[in-house]
């Protein structure tokens, strides 16, 4: 017994196997040339593709349809500023001792540090925060589930569709991110910053560290049974 409406499925398109797999390897390729940079360029990058790419993001799916997140694209060179000194303060503490030596031992092979020039520099930040009550319409306020899922997957989904546009990304979550939520002008009590993506162009000096290289083999990540 159904008492709630539906619409026919239109829009899913078959193809043939060969297609099919061919399609798979493409993305597989594609998805191997996205890579987490450092070094970012300070070139624009016009508003209406992160616009786009935030769309593509907004598709994602979630615990009952919720859609329980919220993007700020900062690209005001002051906020950047101010989003770039609260967390170099913080990735200072984190650096020289906070973290552990647990911690710094497993960042040692990508080389950071608590200095993050690209939160002032690349065109676009992303703030992405996820939100505790809400609804199918932006202004409802009941209960969101599966949140940290939901809000998980619309920013693998953000990731791919910047890196499809061809922008480069790195994810950021500097540790406590509660800033973020003043400094976006969001409502502390219903939403909490969940990452910073960084979006732009590489510089001349953006590398690759080695360590990230290294994946691990479909029978080290999958099992079919
Ligand atoms: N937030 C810090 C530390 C850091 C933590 C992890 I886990 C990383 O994969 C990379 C960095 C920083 O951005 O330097």
């Amino acid at each position: 017994m159904q008492d709630h409406a539906n619409h026919p499925l239109t829009d899913f398109i078959e193809y043939p196997h060969d297609e099919m797999l061919s399609r798979a390897e493409a993305f597989l390729e594609h998805s191997k040339r996205r890579h987490s940079i450092r070094a970012f360029s300070d070139r624009s990058v016009p508003q209406e593709i992160i616009e786009t790419c935030i769309r593509a993001a907004g598709t994602a799916p979630s615990g009952a349809n919720h859609q329980p997140w919220h993007f700020v694209a900062i690209g005001s060179k002051e906020k950047k500023q101010q989003i770039r000194a609260a967390a170099e303060e913080l990735e200072r503490s984190f650096y020289q001792g906070r973290a552990g030596d647990e911690w710094l031992d497993a960042l040692k092979p990508l080389g950071t540090d608590a200095q993050k020039p690209y939160l002032e520099h690349a065109p676009w930040l992303i703030a992405i925060f996820s939100q505790k009550k809400g609804g199918i319409h932006a202004e409802d306020k009941n209960t969101n589930y599966y949140v940290h899922e939901s809000v998980g997957i619309a920013t693998g989904f953000l990731i791919q569709a910047l890196h499809n546009a061809g922008l480069a990304t790195l994810t950021h979550t500097p540790k406590p991110m509660s800033f973020l939520t003043e400094l976006c002008g969001r409502d502390k009590d219903n939403e909490r910053p969940y990452m910073l993506l960084i979006a732009g162009y590489p510089s001349d000096e953006a590398t690759v560290p080695e360590h990230a290289t290294v994946k691990k083999s479909l029978e080290e990540i999958a099992t079919f049974i």
